[in-house]
């Protein structure tokens, strides 16, 4: 079993995940925030378990479901909460919303709402990192959604055939939208299109965030090494729907119910008291996210919004007028 230390780690990593998205959904139902919301409450220890091995200058990149990618690799949360609001203050200066943060400080290459776009642009970080001869890695998180994207094999393709420092992490969370996977792909486990490439694969409990962070570890080991890409699939469960709102009648209650009791941050504190570890420190750490996430809230939603023109900044348009 793992250390305190560790366990407290990546407890904290989780619960701010938690409460930040939370957060974010009560925020939207009470008609403070516009535009799509999409939670990946329930997968916080796919989040938390990569990260925890990363340095701040590897690479990451997410999809429309990633506020738990950006907040474990170090994203100010203010920010982010900036960005959801509209807010001047945000990431993107107000202009994107939640599905598009970016922090190339600590090496966050972006959130994407296209499915699938991830996967070559945490490739070409990839690609810098061994042309300029580092110890960087990059690791892209998609979904299951992702995996019929031609994009997604072009980038297995080249990874391998290139032997990058990439790590690709699947969220298998069973649906896309709205479409069971074993709707939309005939191979069960996401890890099988691993194989061709020669690329190292597992399939994971993705709701075990020691078991992440140890497979993690060994891929990421490997890759800085020069050894180069894996493939993490990390089976787990999305307990909203695919954005706030969603009706979900694509599921039952009672499945829902069955992973709900599979929480990561239960299975984390089971295991540490199981191993004799003092848990009430994880309590203490729920009530330090909470205010922490409390206290950005409250900046964000005092912060100026986007001004119009600022709609027009970054948009290009070339010598003629066109
Ligand atoms: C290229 C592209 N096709 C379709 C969509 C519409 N779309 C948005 S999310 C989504 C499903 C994504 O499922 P998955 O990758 O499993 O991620 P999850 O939502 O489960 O986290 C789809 C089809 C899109 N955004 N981009």
């Amino acid at each position: 079993m793992a250390d305190l230390e560790l366990v407290e780690r990546l407890y904290r990593t989780m619960s701010l995940i938690r409460r930040f998205e939370t957060a974010a959904g009560r925020l939207l139902a009470d008609g403070e925030l516009a535009g799509f919301l999409h939670l990946s409450i329930g997968q916080e220890a796919v989040a938390a378990g990569v990260c925890d091995v990363l340095g701040r200058q590897d690479h990451i990149t997410t999809t429309h479901r990633g506020h738990g990618h950006c907040v474990a690799k170090g994203a100010r949360v203010e920010a982010m909460f900036a960005e959801i609001f509209g807010s001047a203050e945000g990431y993107c200066g107000g202009r994107s919303g939640s599905m598009h943060v970016a922090d190339p400080d600590v090496g966050i290459l972006g959130a994407n709402a296209i499915v699938g776009a991830c996967v070559p642009i945490a490739l070409g970080g990839a690609l810098s990192a061994s042309m300029l001869g580092g110890r960087k890695v990059s690791v892209a998180f998609f979904g299951e959604g992702a995996v019929a994207e031609g994009v997604v094999h072009e980038s297995l393709n080249l990874a391998a055939l290139w032997q990058l420092p990439m790590i690709f992490v699947c969220e298998n969370n069973g649906y896309a939208e709205m479409t069971p996977v074993g709707v939309h792909l005939r191979a069960t486990n996401v890890a099988d299109y691993a194989a061709p490439h020669r690329i190292p694969a597992e399939t994971l409990d993705g709701n075990d965030v020691l078991a992440v962070r140890a497979a993690a570890e060994k891929a990421v080991a490997r890759a800085r090494e020069g050894g180069g890409p894996a493939l993490l699939e990390c089976r787990t469960y999305r307990w909203h729907g695919h954005f706030e709102g969603d009706a979900q009648r694509y599921r039952d209650k009672s499945e829902v119910e069955a992973w709900r009791e599979r929480d990561p941050l239960t299975v984390l504190a089971a295991r540490a008291e199981e191993s004799g570890l003092p848990t009430d420190s994880l309590k203490v750490i729920d009530e330090e996210c909470a205010d922490k996430i409390a206290l950005a809230v409250e900046w964000a939603r005092d912060q100026l919004p986007a001004r119009a023109e600022a709609l027009t900044a970054h948009v290009y348009r070339d010598r003629t007028g066109a």
